[in-house]
């Protein structure tokens, strides 16, 4: 059982996030990905999210390539994560590329996955603001 995890905030959830996960589960048989709770996201990530950490929860769980959702508290926690439930593979956006190669010391494989270019949360917030609507 190869066991991948990746790591998100993942508020108002769209194609770009499930394309995200699709590819993870697709390297191995088990899925977990970590959560930034509602603290973590404003005090380190600057993120003020629209859904709650339960509704985000609740969404990702609902999600056929995500098979456990735990909650992410702190930039330091991967080390541990990755010993914690025997992960192999360590998978993130491309946008991230080269700031997480320190967990392969943890015996773990690093995988930068490419983002889906041209949605993000950000755009879409910005996008009802002005009316616009995504073709
Ligand atoms: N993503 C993507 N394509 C997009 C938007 C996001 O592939 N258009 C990916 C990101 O690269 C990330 C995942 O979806 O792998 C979740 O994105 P965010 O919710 O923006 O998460 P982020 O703020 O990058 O949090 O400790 C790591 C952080 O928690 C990562």
């Amino acid at each position: 059982m190869k066991r991948i995890i990746t790591y998100g905030t993942f508020d108002l959830l769209h194609y770009g996030h499930i394309n995200l996960l699709k590819r993870a589960k697709e390297l191995g048989d088990y899925l977990i990905v970590v959560l930034s709770t509602d603290e973590f996201n404003l005090n380190e990530k600057n993120k003020k999210c629209y859904f709650s950490y339960e509704k985000r929860k609740a969404l990702l769980e609902s999600i056929r390539y995500v098979d456990l959702v735990i909650p992410e508290t702190c930039w330091e926690q991967k080390r541990t994560d990755i010993h914690e439930y025997h992960i192999d593979t360590f998978v993130i956006g491309d946008d991230w590329k080269g700031k997480f190669d320190y967990l392969a010391e943890e015996g773990c494989e690093v995988v930068y996955l490419s983002r889906t270019p041209e949605i993000s949360t950000t755009q879409i917030k910005q996008d009802i603001m002005s009316g616009q609507k995504k073709q």
